[in-house]
């Protein structure tokens, strides 16, 4: 109550300070509602502001932001022009490769001939182990060699480094792109890097695993020496093999249902050699770390094929423990390339390959979810690595974020696997589809006949020729490629996309270009380094890791103008949001007054 003043009086008063405020609060709640951008008021309001204040003025949209694209890399390196050329090497014809990346011609030489063959020179320039494919024995005379030993290893590509920051030994599969991988590969000499200096691996030591690739009849030993933190296995898909082998022991390499896997401690020999006749014998079982184990076979039947680890499959198949598996027909001289690695381009194809084809190329497809295969870049405990791979990583919820051909990404795909034609030629194609997914394979202007499903010839008679060819996955598929321009199979020369049509593969974790796209290119249309004259936009930002790290705009480089550029952040209108500010802050403090006077007046009351 006030003091000396009546009730009716005081309450007069106290009426009077009320309209007072409110009549502040309402000038304050017109003055707020004129302040507010129209963009912020609800859309049923918009209407009765612009009747009341009219239309919001034109107002100039910021400019475009700069982009800074820094140093794009070159589009074709060219560091080594002289491995391009057809050569002989220790009497191994490597056929000429138009790549601007080729595979090295003496590594290559030294798969022929065998890393026991060669001379030093040759291995030394392949970096090669004298021990790493031995090739000997014409056991039936026809002028090539029956017995076939290959020795491989389990390599870790970006894996992590106690010594340096960076993911070691580098494997790039875009432009700054690295996922964490293990590959099985062939036994090297010297260092895994390329030079003392330098973090990046070696040519050898790569993805994909490589194209092992021997003649039907061929006695086969495949050495795994597991130089690896885990244990892993070789699968030989897709020949047939024996459930147990000759001391009933399990050799179908599932430890649920075929044998007990190896235990850390202890070791264990598989013999396979004691088959009785012809056999594509394989076998199984876990191999520990720092021990090895042999496999023997003898395929009876030519075809494409595949080979995987099949210990945690659902983890070491995807972190790159995958290959081809190719039997070639059995002809006399036929000395096959037994290794494949990189590009995929066959440069000393076999006899039968020759008979009908003028080119063979290895195209193996595969993806990568890097949640995944970033896990052992995040440690060196062998214990937290199997914990976040097996244990917390699920495979059911996989979301593959880089799709690779040949272990690489557009636009790298376009250094080395491009598939290389001239008109009127027949070009083989061996495709892989390791990945998850399925691949649903596209060559523009161009219709493939496929000639083998899973390494089984199709019916000639009933062969298709079509322009998608699915493959399921883990499936394999042979195709004859025509360059004849009739329309059908070609439609003349030019630079054709070969592409997934799932349109996510053709994308780099969503960001377009990328993927597993390649080319067929015709010769024409090549330049003297091996780049592709195509036509269109630039490509440099697509060689540059800020394209990929979702920081230039799609189309901000195709004018002068970027036109269509980073439109950046608006600035704010500086005295509009002041005055606002004033009023909001002015109109609470009228309210606190107004709820104040209001309890004092119901107390008084
Ligand atoms: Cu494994």
């Amino acid at each position: 109550m006030v003091a000396g003043l009546r009730p009716s009086a005081q309450t007069a008063k106290m009426r009077s300070h009320y309209v007072l405020t409110l009549l502040v609060l309402v000038v304050l709640l017109g003055a707020a509602f004129l302040l507010v951008p129209p963009a912020w008021l609800p859309s049923q309001l918009r209407p009765y502001y612009y009747s009341l204040f009219g239309e919001s003025a034109y107002e100039e949209p910021p400019a475009s932001k700069k982009i800074d694209l820094g140093q794009a890399e070159p589009f074709c390196p060219d560091e080594h022009p002289e491995w391009r050329k057809r050569q002989v090497i220790d009497g191994v014809t490597v056929e000429e490769s138009l790549a601007c990346n080729p595979d090295n011609p003496w590594a290559v030489a030294a798969f022929v001939k065998g890393t026991n063959n060669v001379s030093m020179d040759t291995l030394m320039k392949a970096g090669l182990a004298p021990d790493a494919v031995v090739i000997e024995d014409d056991r039936d005379g026809d002028g090539d060699p029956d017995v076939i030993r290959i020795k491989l290893e389990v390599v870790e590509l970006n894996g992590h480094s106690p010594d340096v920051p960076e993911p070691v030994p580098a494997f790039f599969i875009g432009p700054g792109i690295q996922p964490g991988f293990w590959v099985f590969a062939p036994k090297t000499s010297g260092m895994a890097t390329k030079n003392f200096e330098s973090l990046e691996a070696n040519e050898l030591l790569r993805v994909p695993s490589p194209v092992i690739r021997v003649e039907q009849g061929d006695m086969v030993q495949i050495t795994l020496e597991n130089t690896h933190y885990f244990p892993h296995t070789i699968h030989f898909h897709g020949v047939d093999h024996p459930y147990s082998h000759h001391e009933s022991q399990g050799n179908d390499g599932v430890p649920e249902t075929s044998e007990l896997p190896v235990m850390p401690g202890e070791s264990r020999t598989y013999e396979f050699s004691q088959f009785d006749g012809p056999g594509f014998h394989t076998g199984h079982g876990e191999v520990m770390p720092g021990k090895s184990r042999m496999f023997e076979m003898t395929p009876r039947q030519p075809g494409t094929f595949f080979y995987h680890c099949h210990v945690q499959p659902q983890a070491h198949i995807h972190m790159g423990l995958q290959g081809m598996f190719i039997v070639e027909e059995n002809r006399p001289n036929n000395w096959v390339q037994t290794l494949n690695i990189g590009a995929g381009h066959v440069r000393h194809p076999s006899i039968a390959v020759h008979e009908k084809y003028a080119r063979e190329y290895d195209l193996h497809f595969q993806e990568v979810d890097s949640r995944l295969n970033d896990i052992i870049k995040t440690t060196n405990d062998p214990r937290l690595i199997e914990k976040a791979m097996n244990r917390q990583y699920n495979i059911s919820k996989r979301q593959a974020n880089y799709f690779l051909l040949n272990g690489r990404l557009f636009p790298y795909t376009f250094r080395e696997s491009l598939i290389v034609v001239e008109p009127d030629e027949k070009v083989k194609l061996r495709v892989l589809c390791g990945g998850e997914e399925g691949l649903s394979l596209h060559p523009h202007g161009h219709k493939v006949t496929i000639t083998h499903y899973d390494g089984v010839e199709h019916n000639p008679l009933a062969q298709i020729t079509r322009d998608v060819v699915w493959l399921s996955m883990a499936q394999r598929v042979d195709l004859e490629l025509s360059t004849v321009n009739d329309g059908l199979h070609s439609s003349g020369e030019g630079v054709w996309l070969l592409h997934d049509h799932k349109e996510r593969a053709f994308t780099t974790d969503g960001i377009h270009p990328g993927g597993s796209a390649t080319a067929i290119v015709y010769r024409s249309y090549l330049n003297d380094n091996g780049w592709p004259k195509t036509q269109g936009v630039d490509w440099a930002p697509f060689f540059t890791p800020q394209y990929y790290r979702r920081e230039v705009p799609v189309w901000a480089t195709y004018d002068e103008t970027g036109m269509l550029g980073d439109p950046g952040s608006r600035a704010p209108r500086v005295s509009r949001a002041v005055l606002l500010g004033f009023v909001v802050g002015v109109l609470l403090g009228s309210l606190v007054v107004l709820v104040r006077s209001l309890i004092k007046w119901i107390r008084g009351v």
